[in-house]
């Protein structure tokens, strides 16, 4: 059986399990966090999650694991059959990783552990996310899906990228990402409705705390002694 490492709070572990849960394939969850162990580095070569345990080895990195899933025919598909349509919701998926995701990604640490960053890191993030909600609002159809008329993988990587992105946007930059982007906002809602979506929310948010606790230990352990 396929079995998932990953912790609740992650992001890109939640896209995997998503996926799995929506596809409807059976798979064993085994919480994990990040670690640089060499046990851990020995199924993921950069030590991240999450990574995916097959009959045939280990696999990481998250849109590779997403389309090894899509690959082995099995369940529900989340990308289109046509080559030209699937390439356009992975174009959408690259996108929303590299020009929204990543752009957010410097603030986590500010955003969780209160750590405060350089300007220079903090103004790079700031014109990063502004091009990056632009480019999804210019190439993205939210119709009301991200890529058309049918849930894909490009809805999976959305989720768990643009709201967390949105909420870096408002905290550090006084900046409405999703304000001129009703249609953003309103898939947004749609797919906070779907019950795994819920589901894993539920854990997200129930792991937040003690998530939070150790970041803030990692990064600021005077601020973590104090409170
Ligand atoms: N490129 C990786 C990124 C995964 C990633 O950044 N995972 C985070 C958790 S959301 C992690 O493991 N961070 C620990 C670290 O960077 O050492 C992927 O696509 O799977």
């Amino acid at each position: 059986m396929l079995k998932l490492y990953g912790f609740p709070v992650s992001n890109y572990a939640n896209m995997v399990h998503l996926a799995l849960l929506e596809k409807g394939l059976p798979f064993e969850y085994v919480p994990t966090v990040p670690e640089q162990s060499p046990e851990l580095l020995a199924k993921s070569p950069r030590g991240k999650v999450p990574f995916l345990e097959t009959p045939q080895g280990y696999l990481n990195e998250t849109s590779v694991i997403l389309d090894y899933l899509e690959d082995r025919g099995e369940g529900r598909p989340l990308l289109p059959a046509d080559p030209y349509q699937k390439a356009l919701v992975r174009a959408l998926m690259k996108e929303i990783e590299l020009y929204i995701e990543l752009a957010a990604r410097p603030m986590y640490a500010e955003l969780l552990a209160g750590v405060t960053l350089p300007d220079a890191i903090r103004n790079k993030a700031r014109d990063d996310l502004q091009a990056g909600f632009a480019t999804l609002k210019r190439h993205g159809r939210f119709a009301p899906y991200v890529a058309g008329d049918s849930f894909t993988l490009a809805d999976v990587v959305f989720l768990y990228s643009a709201e967390l992105a949105a909420r870096v946007g408002q905290k550090f930059f006084g900046l409405d990402l999703l304000g001129d982007f009703p249609a953003a906002r309103a898939l947004l809602a749609t797919l906070g409705e779907n019950p795994n979506v819920k589901t894993l929310a539920a854990q997200r948010d129930a792991a937040m705390p003690g998530f939070v606790a150790a970041m803030r230990a990692k990064y600021n352990p005077g601020k973590a002694a104090a409170g």
